[in-house]
């Protein structure tokens, strides 16, 4: 079930939408440096696009675990332009930021969906400032800023606890103005989790499923992947040997009906998706078979 409020080219998929990730910061924990300048950010985004993206998601504030907060100016003067150049290239873009004024500056830019790690906890403004938007808002699960994550990680039971703070947040939105419809519900993997969090929240998306609101998942090379993958020593697997598990992680989640996945390999996830619906459907699509045929010189069923 799609969020209200979305481009009919997504709101026509009939499986698990894939957000690419495009990070234009120095610091974030896996892609980091690479897209500071808009021309790098730009190709790197539509090369996500190519691989499979639905939407890009553009963010200019680094969420890593200890990391500082920039300054809404430059958070603006980061994201704005790519934004503005993947729209004019034709590819849907979300805006991940927790901040207002840059998710109001971004819809403007022509951002179809507002991604809010904070679930509108960061800044007051910012359920009011989505509710005189009309694009769907992710609300994620939050306690508090990068410097105080790891110190937030504590729950008498994670999946109640997370389930009640969400629910609280989406009585606030609704307060504020924003139409339910419009919201997603995303139970924020590490952020304020250990690794163990993040695991029970993967085992109990069916209960985050049954609020009958859109769920989106995160997992894409999070440290909980690495410390599962950990080699004999002890030693946590490299962040780009982490792909394979994401897409295990997207196949799962899809099969469940998740809405959407957000992750840094689009190829890998985009495929798994189509894995899980076309299991689900018990055949592949007209419009997979299409672009099959077209594409493939031989077939084996
Ligand atoms: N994780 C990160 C950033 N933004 N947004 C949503 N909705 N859910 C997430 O889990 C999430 C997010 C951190 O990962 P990154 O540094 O690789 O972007």
């Amino acid at each position: 079930m799609h969020p209200a409020g979305l481009p009919a080219a997504i709101a026509g998929l009939d499986r698990t939408v894939v957000m690419g990730v495009l990070n234009v910061t120095p610091d974030s924990f896996s892609d980091g440096g690479r897209y500071l300048d808009v021309e790098s950010a730009v190709s790197h985004g539509l090369a996500l696009r190519r691989a499979g993206a639905d939407i890009v998601d553009v963010g200019g504030e680094s969420t890593r675990p200890g990391a500082e907060r920039v300054s809404v100016e430059e958070e603006q003067a980061r994201v704005l332009p790519v934004i503005a150049r993947m729209v004019a290239e034709g590819v849907p873009v979300s805006i991940d930021t927790m901040r207002a004024e840059t998710a109001c500056a971004a819809v403007a830019a022509g951002a179809c969906l507002v991604n809010d790690v904070s679930g509108g906890r960061a800044d007051a403004g910012m359920y009011a400032a989505v509710a005189g938007l009309s694009v769907p808002y992710v609300v994620m699960h939050w306690r508090g800023h990068s410097d105080r994550m790891a110190e937030l990680a504590s729950y008498d039971d994670v999946v109640d606890d997370v389930l009640r703070e969400l629910g609280s947040c989406i009585v606030d939105a609704e307060r504020a103005g924003i139409e339910r419809a419009r919201l997603v519900l995303d139970p924020g993997l590490g952020f304020a989790k250990e690794a163990d969090h993040n695991w029970q929240l993967l085992q109990a998306l069916p209960r985050l499923l049954d609020s009958g609101l859109p769920v989106l998942v995160g997992a894409s090379r999070k440290r909980f992947l690495g410390s599962l993958l950990a080699d004999d020593t002890g030693r946590p697997r490299e962040l780009d040997g982490r792909d394979a598990a994401t897409d295990a992680v997207t196949a799962i989640a899809a099969q469940l009906g998740v809405w959407a996945v957000r992750v840094h390999d689009v190829a890998g996830s985009s495929d798994a998706v189509r894995v899980a619906r076309a299991w689900r459907a018990g055949s592949a699509s007209e419009n997979e078979r299409a672009g099959r045929d077209e594409g493939e010189g031989h077939a084996h069923g």
